[in-house]
């Protein structure tokens, strides 16, 4: 029997199986993917081969698993030459981003886009809460959404809690598998319940004193909203480690760089001191957004971005 599991707690994981059962599945041994270091051999989204264990209980075995599409994958919070999946076979990555409580900053938004780059998920950013900001911060909200516009990215914005906005977000995952990610409180579980009726994730407040989430879903989930349009929600991220990505190919993960590649004058350019560097001539001339430059020398440094 064939299945995709839409859950995984540790040990078990939930998965539907082509006739639309849900089975509570264990692996049996223990399953290694090549070249992979990660902390969970399997991930919701991954499809697998199962064997039904015990019909009362609704229990079985995955005794194999599909190849990938692909994978978003991050650095493990702990160990860090190890990766943690977030989720497998997506068609899309959807940021959710608030600019105010909780703040999320450039830095993270433009390592996550890099991130969707180097898995060749096209990425759509969704900014949220606009219903808590002022008229300055809306127009700083509009000039975000140009820059990242222009770059290609789809980009909405939306208050979570109005039904017509949630209508927007509604169009953009229509027959697809989205993973809903972002850092936690920015209201992802809240906008999947709008989402679908059957959804009904646990939702919590913003901690007022730290002005960040509570960090409310604890693991990651698939739902089915009709018979193509699955959605994930997954745990709020704080940071997002970038895994195997080298400093050469970096700039390639940046639209508006890729463009330029190759306008370099040495082949080899960095694009951080060498002369003739035509990355850092369209910074100068405002072509390229100091902002996403910043980002570019930070993952660069591959330092941790807190900005
Ligand atoms: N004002 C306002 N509050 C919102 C909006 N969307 C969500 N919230 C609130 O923000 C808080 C956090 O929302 P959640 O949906 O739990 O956030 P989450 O992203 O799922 O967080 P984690 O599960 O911890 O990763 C809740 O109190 C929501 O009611 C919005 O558009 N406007
Ligand atoms: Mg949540
Ligand atoms: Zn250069």
């Amino acid at each position: 029997m064939e299945g995709i599991v839409i859950k995984s707690t540790g040990s078990w994981y939930d998965v539907l199986t082509q006739n639309k059962h849900i089975l509570q599945c264990r692996l049996r041994g223990k399953f290694k993917i090549k070249g992979l270091k990660v902390t969970n051999p399997l991930a919701v989204g991954d499809r697998v081969t199962i064997v039904l264990e015990d019909e009362v209980e609704n229990t079985g075995i995955i005794t194999d698993i599909l190849p990938r599409e692909n994978y978003i994958i991050r650095k493990s919070t702990h160990k860090t030459q190890i990766g943690h999946i977030i989720a497998a076979n997506i068609d899309q990555a959807m940021l959710v981003a608030t600019l105010v409580f909780p703040r999320t900053s450039l830095g993270f938004i433009d390592r996550f886009l890099v991130s969707a780059e180097s898995f060749r998920i096209p990425a759509t950013i969704i900014f949220n809460k606009t219903d808590l900001l002022d008229e300055e911060q809306t127009d700083y909200l509009k000039s975000l959404m140009a820059l990242y516009e222009q770059l290609g990215y789809t980009c909405r914005a939306i208050s979570a809690l109005d039904q017509h906005d949630t209508d927007k977000v509604k169009a953009l995952i229509e027959h697809k598998t989205s993973l809903f990610s972002g850092h936690s409180g920015v209201g992802k579980s809240t906008l999947l319940n709008r989402l679908a009726p059957g959804i009904q994730q646990k939702t919590a407040e913003v901690s007022t004193f730290a002005n960040k989430g509570v960090h409310t879903t604890t693991y990651a989930e698939m739902f089915i909203l009709s018979n193509h349009t699955f959605v994930i929600d997954t745990p709020g991220i704080k940071e997002l480690g970038l895994i195997d990505i080298n400093e050469g190919e970096l700039s390639h993960y940046f639209p508006e760089m890729r463009d330029l590649l190759g306008a370099c004058k040495f082949h080899n350019c960095t694009h951080t001191h060498e002369p003739g560097c035509a990355i850092r001539e369209a910074v100068e001339a405002g072509d390229i957004a100091v902002s996403r430059y910043y980002s570019y020398l930070s993952m660069l440094e591959g330092e941790d971005n807190r900005r």
